[in-house]
């Protein structure tokens, strides 16, 4: 395998986003919270060489960091997608280990409507702070299946295929740091092979729909009932523009037919008239 892999880093403030991403170029690119007002506006990328690959990684500001509109911040984290497109890639849907509440659920929606319905199908979670966890004298997998236990978490793991890591972003073991990068790039690696596409037109509709909700909805959350507007909105502009692009490719696809049949028609005439004409052009060039 040789090609690139990206990643972008999501989820609440504090969670260890900016440490996950330093984690994974091996390197301090990413500021991290414990400088004061050091949290990011907006989305920032990295890049490092590991082995023959270029591996990105996307950080992003983190959600619910300040009083401010909760969209606004939404729509910070979609412009991520322009250091990654067209794929592909995969989210890190980042959750700090000890404060795995009922909110990761919420985060969850705000993916989907951030970056579609589908967006869990291409997202790992991972969990930071293992060297907590493990403070706690329990082993981490004992803890995960404890949350597993809470349904909106179970259906969070289970929308995202299972598919999670436990870090302690300061590891000091050089092996182990290694184990867990190669882990979570086998899983990049094993998300891109059922890698389905990046569609700009259906990402628009999304960008557009929370853009236009910006100018009223202005406060620090959505309630659930403002999500589902949302939701809805998005797939009916999206359905517009399915139904839109399949009526233009039939009308292409039409035209195509159209001036197939009169090349068909129209072919042997020609043919026949250049033939006809040889004869003619030659005698007049003798
Ligand atoms: N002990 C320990 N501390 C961690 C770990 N991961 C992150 N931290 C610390 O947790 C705090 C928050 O980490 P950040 O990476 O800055 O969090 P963030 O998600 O980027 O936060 P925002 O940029 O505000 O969204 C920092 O003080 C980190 O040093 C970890 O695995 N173990
Ligand atoms: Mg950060």
């Amino acid at each position: 395998m040789t090609s690139n892999v990206r990643f972008i880093l999501v989820g609440k403030t504090g969670a260890g986003k900016s440490a996950t991403g330093n984690f994974i170029l091996r390197r301090s690119a990413f500021v991290c919270r414990n400088i004061p007002g050091s949290f990011i506006q907006e989305a920032e990328a990295h890049s490092v060489q590991l082995d023959n690959r270029i591996v990105t990684v996307v950080d992003t500001p983190g959600l619910f960091a300040t009083q401010g509109c909760l969209l606004r911040t939404l729509t910070s984290v979609q412009s991520s997608l322009d250091f990654v497109k067209p794929g592909p890639y995969c989210f890190l849907l980042v959750i700090q280990f000890g404060k795995l509440t009922d909110i990761e659920h919420y985060t969850a929606e705000l993916l989907k409507i951030m970056f579609g319905p589908n967006v869990l199908e291409q997202t790992i979670i991972v969990f930071t702070h293992e060297d907590d966890a493990a403070l706690s004298g329990k082993n981490i997998e004992d803890l995960v299946n404890d949350f597993y236990g809470n349904e909106n978490v179970k259906s969070l793991l289970d929308e995202c295929g299972g598919r999670y890591i436990t870090l302690n972003n300061y590891e000091f073991n050089e092996e182990l740091r290694r184990d867990k990068l190669q882990k979570v790039i086998m899983m990049a690696d094993t998300l891109a092979i059922d890698w389905k596409g990046y569609c700009e037109e259906s990402f628009s509709v999304y960008r557009r729909v929370l853009q236009k909700h910006a100018e009223n909805w202005k406060d620090e959350h959505l309630t659930a009932e403002q999500v589902r507007i949302i939701k809805v909105e998005q797939k009916q502009e999206e359905r517009k523009y399915t139904i839109f692009s399949n009526v233009t490719g039939a009308m292409v696809g039409a035209g195509i037919g159209v001036l197939g049949v009169a090349t068909y028609a129209v072919g042997p005439v020609a043919v026949g008239a250049l033939t006809a004409a040889i004869p003619v052009i030659a005698k007049h060039f003798k």
